[in-house]
């Protein structure tokens, strides 16, 4: 049995309780690894630990750190098959999807705010007439939390904890208790790539108990945050009080807008992706599906035929498409909302669980499609976070943009259309914090990322996280002439 540790001071440790929890294998069932039960004595020892290395980390030229962040993306690449084979195991996503996205994204988050962080300046503003300047310092908060969870493991939490390092914070960073290994891994590569003691410390464990200890933690001057909606509004009633920063990167229930000028077939091998990448664990993913009544027969024969023929496996197998959805919990709520969908519409392909072959134990789900008319149905409101999309036909550009926006979240939209006029009036009427035009998921790491409305708050990515994770100081200085 694999024993995960926490990662505290630069060592691995157990917890000090002594207590473990369970960690499955969703491709089969079983449990493969012991994960810590930490509490607030580990949390408490890691705060310690960061708490000790801010000052001296803070103080180290960005050089410096730059070149850490830059060694630790290249040795993430180096040791991409072993990050790939265990982050497949851990949350049930196929290896090759691993290799493709998660584990190279890892790499680059830490090697874009590696090379970002020499790019951040500080701003001057002259006042002439008044014979005075002020500069504006960004300095960093102290030590940090940064909350990650299970659909993008590695991903995720290097997106957090990159930016967080990179502008001189020390950081109490907790990933997902079901998908805790890659970030377990990744301190060996810390320690590798030189990254002083007590920077980065992982602690594992549950997210209403060792989270919860983060968040409320008053050392704490930051909390970073993505995962659901209800688990977003708790952790701000918690933090809020405390005066922390907080950034909250929460659900989506995304609207694909698809008028009949597109490009029929890029839409449609697109829509597939954007439909079912990674089981449909994306907050990304687009799970709406509206369509311009001209194209509407078409797209639904064509939608369905490509979906049924999309192959659900054992994702240590090549050539499947989708692998196990994260763990039993996580399947069975998926499974009780295609109950509730089939209720409120019409079923075109899937709706089951899947019994693979050699795999049965493991929580498969068939790629799922259902047609509503109206958006006021649960399965159009809530996020399910699976491999169900639903299909609904609109008549006019106005009905596309009400439907889409009809919904308590806007984190992001897909828009297929061929008409440039189109493109700019229907992207500035949607509510949503990211709106991609003939494309999905195409990410350039300079832009604002997060949602509106019960998507979140405050924007991820490029200056926008090294703003977050620092605190400006106005210095204002009077001259004489
Ligand atoms: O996420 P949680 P869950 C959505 C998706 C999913 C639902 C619930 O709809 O079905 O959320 O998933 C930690 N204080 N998304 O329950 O609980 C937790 O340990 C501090 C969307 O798995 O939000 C984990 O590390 N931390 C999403 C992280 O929060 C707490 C991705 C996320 O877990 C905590 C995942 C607490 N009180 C789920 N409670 C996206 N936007 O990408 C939990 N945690």
């Amino acid at each position: 049995m694999i024993k995960i540790q926490n990662y505290i001071n630069g060592e691995y440790c157990d917890p000090i309780s002594g207590q473990w929890l369970d960690n499955v294998d969703p491709s089969c069932g079983q449990v493969y690894a012991q994960i810590p039960n930490s509490d607030a004595q580990d949390v408490t020892n890691a705060y310690k630990a960061a708490k000790a290395a801010q000052a001296g980390w803070a103080a180290t030229s960005i050089d410096t750190r730059s070149a850490i962040l830059l060694k630790l993306a290249a040795l993430i690449e180096k040791n991409i098959d072993r990050l790939a084979t265990a982050e497949s195991r851990d949350n049930g996503k196929p290896i090759w999807l691993a290799k493709a996205v998660d584990i190279p994204r890892a790499a680059t988050n830490f090697r874009f705010f590696g090379n970002a962080i020499t790019q951040f300046a500080s701003e001057a503003h002259e006042n002439v007439g008044n014979n005075s300047i002020n500069f504006t310092l960004r300095e960093p908060l102290g030590v940090v939390g940064c909350i990650s969870p299970w659909n993008l493991p590695l991903y995720l939490f290097s997106w957090k904890v990159a930016p967080a390092i990179a502008a001189g914070n020390t950081v109490v960073a907790k990933p997902s208790e079901v998908t805790p290994m890659t970030a377990y891994l990744l301190g060996e590569l810390c320690t590798e790539a030189g990254l002083p003691k007590g920077v980065l410390n992982i602690v594992h464990g549950l997210g209403r108990q060792t989270g919860q200890e983060i968040v409320a933690h008053k050392g704490i001057k930051a909390i970073s945050f993505t995962g659901g909606t209800a688990t977003g509004a708790h952790i701000a009633k918690v933090a809020a009080p405390m005066f922390k920063k907080l950034s909250l990167e929460l659900g989506g229930k995304n609207p694909n807008l698809i008028f009949a000028d597109c490009d029929f077939d890029l839409m449609l091998k697109v829509t597939l992706k954007s439909s079912f990448a990674n089981q449909g664990q994306i907050c990304l993913c687009g799970s709406r599906i509206f369509v311009e009544a001209a194209i509407y027969d078409k797209f639904k024969s064509a939608f369905v035929e490509a979906v049924k023929k999309l192959s659900v496996g054992n994702p240590a197998e090549e050539g499947h498409n989708l692998g196990a959805v994260v763990s039993e919990v996580h399947m069975n709520k998926v499974l009780e909302y295609i109950e509730v969908a089939k209720q409120e519409g019409n079923l075109l392909c899937g709706g089951k669980r899947l019994i693979i072959e050699g795999s049965e134990g493991g929580f498969y789900i068939a790629p799922t499609v259902i047609e509503t008319t109206t958006t006021q149905c649960r399965i159009n409101q809530e996020e399910v976070f699976g491999p169900l999309v639903t299909i609904t036909k609109f008549e006019t550009e106005t009905e596309a943009i009400q439907m889409a926006n009809d919904v308590p979240y806007g984190l992001s939209s897909t828009v297929w259309t061929s008409n440039l006029d189109r493109t700019m009036r229907v992207s500035k009427q949607l509510e949503a914090g990211i709106v991609w035009v003939n494309t999905w998921l195409n990410r350039d790491l300079r832009t604002p990322f997060g949602g509106t409305k019960a998507s979140g708050v405050g924007r991820e990515g490029g200056l926008e996280a090294l703003r977050f994770f620092t605190e400006p100081k106005n210095i204002c200085i009077q001259y004489k002439n």
